[in-house]
């Protein structure tokens, strides 16, 4: 790596990411199904129909997933809980296991000198509730803040943060308008409800929180820098529409109890009655904000209703995604954020990284450099100014990347995922070197 702890401000935070259904094995210690486990067994919607039921089997193999999390001399481990893992049918009755796994866990991560990030959902709904409408119903606020109130309960009194949802727009947008993701909808009135919906239950969890005497409290929302193909005015404002339902509407709701207006143009007609009312919750004060960057895409105008735009393949390297790397829209996205948005509020960098074409032994040059470029822009927006305090690699160890299912590698550790071996690859070895301290 180019850079070395010495080149951040003291007590700047370096860590790894990764989520439940991601990396557990979902369909070990009496989790209930989840809709991704629906979503997968849908002919067409997951390559090859794979599914997170034993994924890296994270679930017994934590122990030795959380020293490679130490050796590695990271300092934070942002992990997500499961919904249906502590509640199987999304109310009512928890699953003493799933409590147990998640309280071992922690430990396990203080035992170690990790400080434990957690996020509460990251997409793997219960299916009871994805049967009452899921995030379309705005009944899910409660639920929850109940979700919450179970969980943290048990653990809150351990963890060093908390963020209620990972990446609304994922959650809403790329789930229920894209179609993309469980429950796989393509429907803006479900879309708009969704994405209100997915704000009312992060305020509702904060203020849940908050009741139990927990801080450092966050939002995570993902950023997709938004660039006109052409200089067309037609373009521009397609990416003027693009950039405001994607990396606007979600910070706005949060940090300004309003949705711009680009935004509202498509969505106002669908949103649910009375959505004005729900801001002072929505805007529940949080201490931090967690962004996580990968990409831009190019947009250009589209003939079809709201938001008439199309992506436009651009010209850069590509990572495995297909994903164009542009570092300075991560430079870009933590200076906006902070002017606009949350001021001298601690920004974090909560996901950045790449899917290379990774085997054991081979070079991980790619990865290496994507990290270094996109650190190097955190560095230069420290000095200019901007409060950033830690910054946190996607991910940890190869594992289920949803629709794409196992092929996309974005780990710092390669997984074999017959024997489920992890093997270090280069760009864990160069991170662990940069991040050696000096006492
Ligand atoms: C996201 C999620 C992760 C993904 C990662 C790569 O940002 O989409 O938090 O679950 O695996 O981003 O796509």
């Amino acid at each position: 790596m180019n850079f070395t702890r010495d080149d951040f401000p003291k007590g700047f935070l370096f860590g790894a990411a990764t989520s439940s259904y991601q990396i557990e094995g979902h369909a070990q210690g009496g989790a209930g199904p989840t809709h991704w486990d629906t979503f997968a067994a849908t002919p067409g919607n997951v390559v090859r129909a794979e599914n997170g039921a034993l994924a890296c089997d994270h679930y017994h193999r934590y122990e030795g997933d959380l020293d490679l999390v130490r050796d590695a001399n990271l300092d934070v481990y942002r992990f997500s809980t499961s919904w249906a893992r502590v509640l199987p049918e999304g109310r009512g009755g928890p699953n003493p296991e799933g409590l147990d796994f998640y309280d071992r866990l922690v430990d396990a991560m203080l035992e170690r000198g990790l400080k434990p990030a957690a996020t509460l959902y990251h997409w793997e709904l219960p299916s009871a509730l994805a049967d009452l409408g899921g995030w379309r119903n705005r009944d899910i606020a409660g639920w929850f803040g109940d979700f919450t109130e179970v969980i943290m309960r048990r653990i809150g009194d351990r963890i060093w943060s908390a963020a209620p949802i990972n990446e609304p727009w994922c959650v809403s947008w790329l789930s229920h308008f894209l179609g993309h993701h469980a429950p796989g909808l393509r429907d803006i009135r479900g879309t708009a409800r969704a994405m209100h919906h997915v704000l009312l239950a992060h305020g509702t969890a904060i203020q849940v929180m908050r009741g139990l005497g927990m801080g450092n409290l966050g939002a995570v929302c993902n950023f997709e820098y938004a660039q006109a193909a052409d200089d067309s005015a037609e373009s521009r404002a397609a990416a003027a529409r693009y950039d405001a339902y994607y990396n606007r509407f979600f910070l706005s709701g949060i940090f300004q109890g309003r949705y711009p207006a680009e935004a509202l143009e498509g969505l106002e007609p669908h949103l649910p009655s009375g959505w004005q009312d729900d801001f002072a919750t929505i805007t529940a004060p949080v201490d931090w904000c967690g962004l996580n960057y990968y990409t831009r895409k190019l947009i250009a105008a589209g003939d079809w209703p709201w938001p008439a735009l199309r992506e436009v393949e651009g010209p850069l390297p590509k990572t495995e995604m297909g994903w164009e790397v542009y570092p300075d829209g991560l430079a870009h996205f933590l200076t906006t954020t902070a002017r606009e948005f949350t001021g001298a509020l601690p920004l974090y960098v909560t996901e950045n990284g790449m899917a290379g074409a990774d085997r054991p032994g081979q070079p991980d040059q790619p990865r290496i450099d994507y990290i270094n470029a996109h650190v190097d822009k955190v560095r230069q927006v420290i000095a200019d100014g901007v409060p950033v305090r830690g910054y946190f690699l996607w991910s940890l160890m190869d594992n289920y990347e949803w629709a794409l299912g196992y092929e996309k590698r974005f780990g710092l550790v390669h997984v074999d995922f017959d024997s489920l071996q992890r093997t270090p690859k280069a760009s864990y070895d160069a991170l662990k070197l940069a991040l050696t301290r000096s006492c």
